[in-house]
């Protein structure tokens, strides 16, 4: 059966981007996030990323229709660029999280972990140095990099710069301050630190063993 690991395989349909519901209820994450910043962080801003991709798809479409000048394309492919990334790390982040700590990961994630930076703290130092690092709002995200097959953390400013080519996400905090903010107030460690006690390891393994949340086999 094919692993359901991401809420990415139902962010789309009938032709238009969708919000797929939480897997869980909005409150299940407590202590580490309140109910009501998980609801409003789904149902307005991940919302409006829905919205907002949907929109820049119709404006490429016009442009291809000749409805719009060509020049309108080039700022319709940056906010489809930016709409279609915060969509896509949005369903990645829900994913990445799970009303029960698991700890640590385990099996081939845990070797990749140990492979690439040397055991399960060194991740830790690597993934929490890189989210904290963030200057303004962005997004730390663990996945593995093509060419070399070993992990690394990337820190992507907004929802689509710094990503390298290739890169399959498995895990990703939001570090925008929508995310955290009505707990967490300035104390972004806090957050960091508390949703790494949060993480679904199981499901980043599925996401490593099995599909990416595009849907593609490596
Ligand atoms: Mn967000």
């Amino acid at each position: 059966m094919e692993a359901e690991s991401c809420l990415c395989s139902r962010g789309y349909g009938d032709g238009h981007y969708v919000l797929p519901p939480l897997p869980y209820e909005a409150g299940a994450l407590e202590p580490f996030l309140d109910a009501e910043t998980v609801t409003i962080h789904h149902d307005r801003h991940h919302a409006a990323y829905v919205a907002g991709a949907n929109a820049a798809v119709e404006s490429i479409r016009k442009v291809a229709a000749n409805v719009y000048d060509e020049t309108m394309v080039s700022a319709a492919t940056q906010r489809l660029a930016f709409n279609l990334g915060g969509h896509f790390l949005h369903c990645l982040y829900w994913s990445s999280l799970c009303p029960e700590p698991q700890g640590a990961p385990e099996g081939a994630l845990a070797d990749a972990v140990n492979e690439s930076f040397g055991g399960y703290d060194g991740f830790l130092r690597v993934f929490r140095g890189v989210a904290i690092g963030l200057q303004g709002s962005g997004w730390a995200v663990l996945g593995r990099e093509r060419l070399s097959g070993r992990l690394a953390v990337l820190g992507i400013e907004r929802h689509q710069d710094v990503l390298v080519p290739g890169f399959k996400p498995l895990l990703a905090c939001d570090v925008w301050e929508h995310a955290y903010y009505l707990r967490y107030k300035n104390n972004r460690a806090g957050y960091v630190d508390a949703f790494l006690r949060q993480v679904d390891w199981a499901a980043a393994l599925e996401r490593m063993e099995h599909r990416t949340c595009h849907g593609d086999r490596s």
